[in-house]
């Protein structure tokens, strides 16, 4: 099941049909807050700004029950596949791919009437295990690469990990676009109320601090935090004097890696030169600072604890400052989730090495969907 923003109003219908049909359940990005980061067949978000298995899930899936999205990236989808498509505005069915069966529904009434329709509940199927088995794998893929290691450079997943414990229940973030909004669907925490925004189609870099002013001024109770990288925030840095101006405590994290890291790894996909890449940043907690706000510079495992801690420390206190934390991080992109070769059935052993040793993705730790699913195969 691929579900997009259309199911906002019917999250619980989505996991219970899930769970009631055993169905992996894969999100657009801008859906990623919309399905409980804790739901055991909750895959992720796919394509680029995706997740292993939810690209394994894709990939491999005979039938993709598409609920409340036109998500674009299914015209990439390089298998045959059969779509059941559900969404209230009939000029979106079928725009993206086929729809072998089309409705025009209002999702949570749709996942109503296919809970009533299928009230005892279908045995799990092997294909849903290996998923299950995929998903593990992949948060303590996560898990190992948010790992603080003193003395080392920050990795982003460092970074948002800890930036996650300053999450509430009903936290809205606002995301930037770039490697930053790839590493932020993959690691903020989304296990309640919490939303976000961004800007899906048109990717305009700026949006994320701007998304703070907009959230903290439509909901002044609420946490916001943004996360932008060093290239879109630097663009729209003068806005934080808006923030200071009205007051708004929004906590802007900016992912320093000192360049347009979503292009390099574009042109470095597609065998391009690295140039006009990379630009000077200033030390953006002293430019935070100097316009009145709350400046916070990390490097490494203990300034950024320290920083979180201070920053806890304002929250607590009634804060009602604005926060820039910039955190410097390493230049590593993200694991490149947009095309992934790992299928044994598709990819030649030698690409599938490649890959996996560019993105230090050993085979024995993350295997690859189709080897779980004959694991699976071997236990029935
Ligand atoms: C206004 C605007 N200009 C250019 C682009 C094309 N673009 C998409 S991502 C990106 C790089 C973003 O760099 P940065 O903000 O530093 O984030 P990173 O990828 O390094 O995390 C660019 C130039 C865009 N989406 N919006
Ligand atoms: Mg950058």
């Amino acid at each position: 099941m691929l579900v997009g923003s259309g199911v906002k109003a019917a999250k619980a219908e989505v996991v219970a049909v899930s769970k009631r049909l055993g169905l992996p359940v894969i999100a657009s990005a801008p859906a990623a807050g919309l399905v409980p980061t804790g739901f055991e067949n909750f895959m992720g978000t796919q394509g680029r700004m995706g997740t292993q298995p939810a690209f394994e899930a894709l990939h491999m899936a005979d039938l993709v029950v598409m609920v409340g999205t036109v998500y674009p990236f299914m015209r990439y989808l390089d298998q045959p596949v059969k779509t059941i498509q559900i969404n209230q505005r009939a000029a979106d069915l079928g725009v993206q791919i086929h729809a072998d069966q089309a409705v025009v529904a209002d999702a949570g009434a749709y996942l109503q009437q296919l809970l009533a329709a299928q009230a005892a509940q279908l045995p799990e199927t092997a294909f849903l295990k290996a998923c299950q088995q995929s998903r593990q794998n992949w948060l303590a893929y996560l898990d190992e690469r948010a790992t603080l290691i003193d003395d080392a450079p920050l990795t982003a997943e460092a970074v948002l990990r800890q930036v996650g414990t300053l999450s509430e229940s009903d936290t809205i973030y606002g995301l930037d676009v770039g490697n930053n909004t790839v590493f932020s669907t993959r690691m903020l925490p989304f296990d309640q109320q919490q939303q976000l925004t961004m800007s899906g189609w048109f990717g305009a870099m700026g949006y994320g601090l701007a998304a703070g002013i907009a959230a903290q001024l439509s909901y002044p109770k609420r946490r916001v935090i943004t996360v932008s990288g060093d290239g879109g925030f630097s663009m729209v840095v003068q806005d934080l004097l808006t923030q200071v101006q009205y007051q708004l405590p929004v906590i802007n994290v900016i992912l320093e890696n000192g360049g347009y890291g979503f292009i390099r790894q574009e042109k470095a996909n597609s065998g391009q030169t690295d140039y006009g890449l990379t630009f000077n940043n200033a030390n953006w907690a002293g430019v935070a600072t100097n316009m009145g706000a709350l400046g916070l510079r990390v490097t490494d495992a203990a300034s950024l604890t320290a920083a979180i801690a201070t920053i806890q420390d304002h929250l607590a206190a009634g804060n009602t400052q604005p926060i820039v934390l910039d955190a410097v991080i390493t230049e590593e992109p993200p694991l490149e989730t947009g095309q992934m070769i790992l299928d044994p059935e598709q990819y030649e052993a030698d690409a599938i090495g490649a890959f996996r040793q560019q993105y230090n993705l050993p085979a024995d730790k993350y295997p690859a969907l189709r080897t779980l699913l004959a694991q699976q195969d071997d236990e029935i």
